[in-house]
């Protein structure tokens, strides 16, 4: 059943690339279900009340509890694919208003294409899923875990062996079984004197906030070991928000307010960094 599709797998790899992803690869939806984000995050206490409303938007018709994935009916499959924000290119990140940072769009582009191209070529039912999972998205670091892009590293985001932690995601899902290209044998933190969680202004990866015998023996923790404390990190992000100054951007007639949202833990990273 997976060997049946192994040829339209591997093609639908090599069009994202053609199509600009810098990385992709293949999930499948019944061990997303059983991955750690998905069981973890309906259990996580800290979610504030504006999460619902403002970036954490809901699609209330979907009816989803806190923390909970809506599974795409008849979907069997999940592509993920990451373009790579390197460190040379900090707008790829940058918010103007409510417009959708370069990269986002890039993202977005890529999956629109993919989806019309996958449905025309092989007529699989094709869905873009959105970022958000309140909105029907899912997990996507779980995602890029099992389909072999990276490892979650000791600075909570998906570290890739060529760009480090510098990749965007974004995925789409189709109605077969596609064979899963990951996970892979890759975890670079272990040696490292970590200078992601050094780098943090609030130090929201200096204490283990999450214990196992608290959520269900489960041992793939936020941070990897129940370091990673959201609340924190968030009030960066607050933070970002608040201080975002006008700035005059090429192509633009007047000068815009641009939130730069904190990267530290990403840039510190010494994997891919050149
Ligand atoms: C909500 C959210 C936030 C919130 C809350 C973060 C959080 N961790 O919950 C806030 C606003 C604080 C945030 C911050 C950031 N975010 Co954010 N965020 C998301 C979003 C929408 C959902 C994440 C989520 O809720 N995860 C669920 C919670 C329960 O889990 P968790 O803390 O991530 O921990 C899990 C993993 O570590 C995993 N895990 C641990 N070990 C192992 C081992 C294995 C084998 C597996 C499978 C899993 C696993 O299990 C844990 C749960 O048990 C995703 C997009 C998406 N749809 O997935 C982007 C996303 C994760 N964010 C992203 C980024 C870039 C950031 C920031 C750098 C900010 C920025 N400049 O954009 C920071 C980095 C924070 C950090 N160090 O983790 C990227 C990550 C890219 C990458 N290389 O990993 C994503 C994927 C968005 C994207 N378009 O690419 N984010």
């Amino acid at each position: 059943m997976l060997y049946k599709n192994l040829k339209a797998s591997a093609k639908i790899i090599i069009k994202a690339k053609e199509l600009g992803a810098s990385m992709a690869g293949w999930a499948l939806i019944c061990d997303l279900k059983k991955a750690p984000s998905t069981n973890l995050a309906p259990k996580m206490p800290y979610r504030r009340d504006e999460f619902e409303n403002a970036s954490y938007r809901m699609d209330s018709s979907l009816k989803l509890k806190h923390g909970e994935v809506h599974w795409t009916k008849g979907a069997k499959s999940v592509l993920a694919i990451a373009v790579v924000h390197p460190k040379e290119k900090p707008e790829m990140d940058w918010w103007v208003g409510k417009t959708n940072p370069p990269g986002n769009k890039e993202l977005i582009n890529i999956i629109n294409k993919l989806c019309k191209w996958i449905e025309e070529k092989y007529g699989y039912n094709c869905t873009h899923l959105p970022y958000q999972v309140g909105m029907g998205g899912l997990y996507l670091k779980d995602a890029c875990v099992l389909a072999g892009i990276g490892c979650v590293g000791d600075n909570n985001m998906i570290i890739t062996p060529e760009f480090g932690p510098r990749i965007r995601i974004r995925a789409l899902a189709v109605d077969v079984e596609m064979p899963p290209t990951g996970p892979i044998d890759f975890y670079p933190c272990k040696n490292c004197d970590k200078p992601c969680r050094r780098a943090c202004p609030q130090k929201a990866m200096d204490d283990i906030i999450y214990l196992p015998e608290d959520y269900d023996g489960l041992t793939k923790l936020p941070g990897r070991t129940g370091v990673y404390n959201i609340a924190k990190c968030d009030l960066q992000i607050t933070e970002d928000v608040e201080t975002a100054k006008e700035e005059l951007l090429e192509g633009q007639d007047e000068p815009k307010k641009i939130i730069k949202y904190c990267r530290r833990c990403e840039l510190a990273c010494p994997i891919g960094a050149g």
